[in-house]
C-alpha cells in the first residue's frame, strides 16, 4: 500500500485530520488499533468549542451536531452555598454545545465510509519506520496478515499511550505536572438538574455538573487519586452531589448508572509537536486536565492546522506551514493548558492550608464574576479561540 499521509488512530484528532484531508483531495489511509464498535463507544468529551462546530459544519458533518447538540450561554458557579451566573454569550457572541464525543466519532467515521479512503480498524502491532528518512513507512497485521504502508508523512493520532511520541521521544522536550486529586466520573441516566453548566466548589472539594442530552447526565466529583470507581455506590454519589451543591433547591434523584470511572488530573506537553516527517496531534502529544474541557477542542485544533499545512505542501508546493506546524499549534495548547490550570485552582479542595485556599478561591471567583474586565476574559477563554485560517 502507499499514501502520501498515513495517520495512526481513528480518535476525533485522527478521524478530524482524515475528513479534512479527504475533502482537500489527498490521499490518507487511517490505521486504527482497535474495532469500531470500541472507538464508536468511548464517551468522554461533551463540551464543544464554536471552532469545533465551526470546522465539523464546514467539513461537512455537522448535521447532528446542529439538530442534538444542546446549544449553551450561561455557565453558573456555585460557592459560599449561593450560585451566580456567568453569560458567556452576552459578553462574548458566541455560545459552547454539549455533544458528545461519541457522536462526533459517529459523524467522522459514516462520513469516512462514504469516501474511498482507507479507515482501517483492528490493526495488531501497529509500528512506524524511517520517519526521518524521506521514505518512511507504517507496518500492521490485519487478520494476521503483515502489511506495509508506505508514505510520504506520518502523523501520530494515537492518544497518550500510543506508539508514535516514544519513537521520537529523544528529541523532545517534556512538560509536565499532576495534580494532587482525581474526579470520580459518572454518566447516569438521569434528567440534568439544570439547564446550565454548574461547578460547585464545596468544602469537602468540587462537583461538576453537565450532561450529554435531556435524559442523560454527566457528574464529575472530586476524589482522592487512589479511589476505585467501583468502591462507590450510586447512593453514596447522590449524596455527595447532594452536598456539595448545599443551598440549592434541586433535590438528586439520582438514576441509573452507565458508566463510571477515575479520571486522574495531569497537563502534559511535549514539544515539539514534529520530527522529520512525524507530527503528532491530539493527545499524543499533549493532555489537559478536563476542568475546561479543552482536550477533544484542541485534537481538533491541531488536526485543522495539520490539513492546511499539507495543503500548502500538495496543492502549493510550500513546506513552510508544515515546518512551523508545532509553533502554530503549541500557541493554542499552552493557553489551554493554562486555563485549565486556572480552572483547577478553583474549584477543588486542597488538602494543605485548605482554609487559606478556599478564601483565595472565593475572592478570584468573586473577582471573576464582579463588575471590570474579568469577566470578559474568563467569557473569551471559556468559548476558545476561532479556527486556525492559513492565507495561501
Ligand atoms: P484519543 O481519543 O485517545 O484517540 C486515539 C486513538 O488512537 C488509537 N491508538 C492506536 N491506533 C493505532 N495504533 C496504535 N498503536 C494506537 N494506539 C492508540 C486509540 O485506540 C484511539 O482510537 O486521542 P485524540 O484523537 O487525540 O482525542 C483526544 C480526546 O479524546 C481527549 O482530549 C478528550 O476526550 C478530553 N476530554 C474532553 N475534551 C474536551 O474538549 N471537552 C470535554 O468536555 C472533555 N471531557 C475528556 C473529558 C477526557 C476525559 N477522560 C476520560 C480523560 C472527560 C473525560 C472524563
Amino acid at each position: 500500500m502507499r499514501t502520501k499521509v498515513a495517520i495512526v488512530g481513528a480518535g476525533p484528532a485522527g478521524l478530524m485530520l482524515g475528513q479534512l484531508l479527504s475533502l482537500m483531495s489527498i490521499d490518507n489511509v487511517i490505521v486504527e488499533s482497535r474495532p469500531k464498535e470500541y472507538v464508536e463507544g468511548r464517551s468522554r468529551a461533551g463540551q464543544i468549542t464554536p471552532a469545533t462546530v465551526k470546522i465539523l459544519t464546514e467539513s461537512g458533518v455537522g448535521s447532528r451536531i446542529a439538530s442534538e447538540g444542546m446549544v449553551h450561554s450561561t455557565l453558573q458557579f456555585h460557592y459560599e452555598g449561593a450560585t451566580r451566573e456567568l453569560n458567556f454569550e452576552a459578553l462574548t457572541g458566541r455560545t459552547v454545545t454539549i455533544y458528545g464525543q461519541q457522536e462526533i466519532i459517529k459523524d467522522l467515521i459514516a462520513a469516512r465510509l462514504k469516501t474511498d479512503y482507507p479507515l482501517l480498524f483492528d490493526a495488531a502491532d501497529v509500528q512506524i519506520h524511517d520517519a526521518d528518512a524521506h521514505t518512511p513507512s507504517v507496518t500492521f497485521k490485519l487478520n494476521g496478515v503483515q502489511q506495509v504502508l508506505d508514505c510520504d508523512f506520518i502523523v501520530g493520532c494515537d492518544g497518550f499511550h500510543g506508539i508514535c511520541r516514544p519513537y521520537i521521544a529523544d528529541s523532545l522536550k517534556f512538560f509536565s505536572h499532576a495534580y494532587p486529586f482525581a474526579w470520580l466520573a459518572v454518566l447516569a441516566e438521569m434528567s440534568p438538574i439544570s439547564r446550565d453548566v454548574i461547578f460547585a466548589s464545596h468544602e469537602s472539594g468540587l462537583a461538576l455538573f453537565t450532561m450529554r442530552s435531556p435524559s442523560v447526565s454527566r457528574i464529575y466529583l472530586q476524589c482522592s487519586p487512589d479511589a476505585q470507581a467501583d468502591n462507590w455506590s450510586g447512593a453514596q454519589m447522590w449524596d455527595l452531589l447532594q452536598a456539595r451543591i448545599e443551598g440549592r433547591p434541586e433535590k438528586v434523584n439520582g438514576g441509573a448508572v452507565i458508566e463510571k470511572s477515575i479520571v486522574h488530573l495531569r497537563s502534559f506537553v511535549a514539544e515539539k509537536m514534529q520530527k522529520g516527517r512525524l507530527f503528532l496531534a491530539g493527545d499524543a502529544a499533549h493532555i489537559v486536565p478536563p476542568s475546561a474541557a479543552k482536550g477533544l477542542n484542541l485534537a481538533v485544533s491541531d488536526a485543522n492546522i495539520l490539513a492546511r499545512a499539507f495543503e500548502r505542501f500538495y496543492a502549493h508546493d510550500k513546506d513552510d506551514l508544515l515546518l512551523s506546524y508545532s509553533d502554530i499549534a503549541l500557541k493554542q495548547v499552552w493557553k489551554d493548558v493554562q486555563f485549565s490550570h486556572a480552572m483547577v485552582m478553583l474549584f477543588h479542595r486542597f488538602d494543605h492550608n485548605a482554609d487559606f485556599h478556599r478564601r483565595l478561591q472565593t475572592a478570584e471567583l468573586d473577582r471573576i464574576l464582579g463588575p471590570g474586565p474579568a469577566a470578559q476574559n474568563f467569557a473569551e477563554l471559556w468559548v476558545g479561540s476561532p479556527p486556525f485560517e492559513a492565507s495561501i
